[in-house]
């Protein structure tokens, strides 16, 4: 890479440098890619939408807290929401086991050298799960701020959860996701003695790219918030479930059973 040959290294129509292709040939690429993962969006969104089934997608750096946050959502709902999940990992079936243990139907997904899920891929994992109405199915993304912000996988509300160990200036600098999210959580509350973590400008900063983004501050270690987050997930719910139209029973039995 030569970035000295570039005015403004990665600043050209494309957003990104790569050896050997004009602006013009990535910025191709990157319509062609989108657009077929939009087809593949829509209808998941629409499939989603006929059941009645809430599907949310939660995305943050590696490390944040998505998978203990939804063990600990999983065990609270079970028994009164039906809940299912998508795990998105470039490798292992850790987390998929990790929700399994709960008793909660999981399916794992291995994106190799990818850096986030996209609707084909969530389209397959679908397959996989009971979709009655009423019913939330949560996604956890690859763990990262950047790429998954890009690609609509046909869910009904995005979740960013930035940690308090990760510094307050972070929508600022991985603005693309705040900007996408409905909601943010501000996770691991019960570490904000030990670090320089200012909530207050992390939302406000977070505002700055995003005024409509919600936010939920909350520790999924000691339970703080978490009435707030299960609230909003329930309420979600059930204005999905009551747009569907009359209940309905699951069309197929859950094969990703524990
Ligand atoms: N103190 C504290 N630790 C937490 C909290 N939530 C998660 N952790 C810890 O943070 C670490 C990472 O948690 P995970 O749930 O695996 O994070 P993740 O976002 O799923 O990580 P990836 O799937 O690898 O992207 C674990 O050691 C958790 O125990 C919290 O609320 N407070
Ligand atoms: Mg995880």
């Amino acid at each position: 890479m030569h970035a000295h040959h570039h005015d403004h290294y990665g600043k050209g129509a494309a957003g990104l440098s790569v050896a050997g292709f004009t602006q013009e040939r990535l910025v191709e690429i990157e319509r062609n890619i989108l657009s077929r993962n939009d087809m593949d969006a829509d209808a998941n969104r629409r499939r989603l939408a006929e059941r009645g089934v809430l599907a949310l997608n939660l995305m943050s750096s590696p490390g944040a807290g998505k998978t203990t946050l939804l063990v600990e959502t999983v065990r609270a709902l079970a028994g009164e929401i039906g809940v299912s999940v998508v795990e998105g990992d470039q490798e292992t079936s850790n987390d998929a086991e990790r929700i399994r243990a709960c008793g909660v139907p999981a399916v794992q997904i291995n994106t190799g050298r990818g850096c986030h899920l996209d609707a084909h891929m969530v389209g397959h994992a679908l397959d996989e799960l009971p979709l009655a109405t009423g019913d939330v199915v949560f996604i956890e993304n690859v763990g990262n701020l950047v790429c998954p912000a890009a690609f609509d996988l046909g869910e009904a509300g995005k979740v960013v959860i930035l940690s308090v160990t990760e510094g307050d200036d972070k929508p600022l600098k991985y603005p693309d996701m705040f900007a996408a999210a409905d909601l943010m959580l501000l996770n691991k509350t019960d570490l904000l003695a030990h670090v320089d973590f200012d909530p207050e400008r992390a939302i406000e900063l977070a505002r700055r790219v995003n005024p409509d983004i919600a936010e939920i501050r909350l520790s999924a270690r000691s339970g703080e918030g978490m009435a707030a987050w299960l609230d909003w997930v329930r309420e979600e719910a059930r204005r999905k479930g009551s747009e569907a139209g009359p209940p309905r029973p699951s069309l197929r039995p859950a094969s990703a059973h524990a």
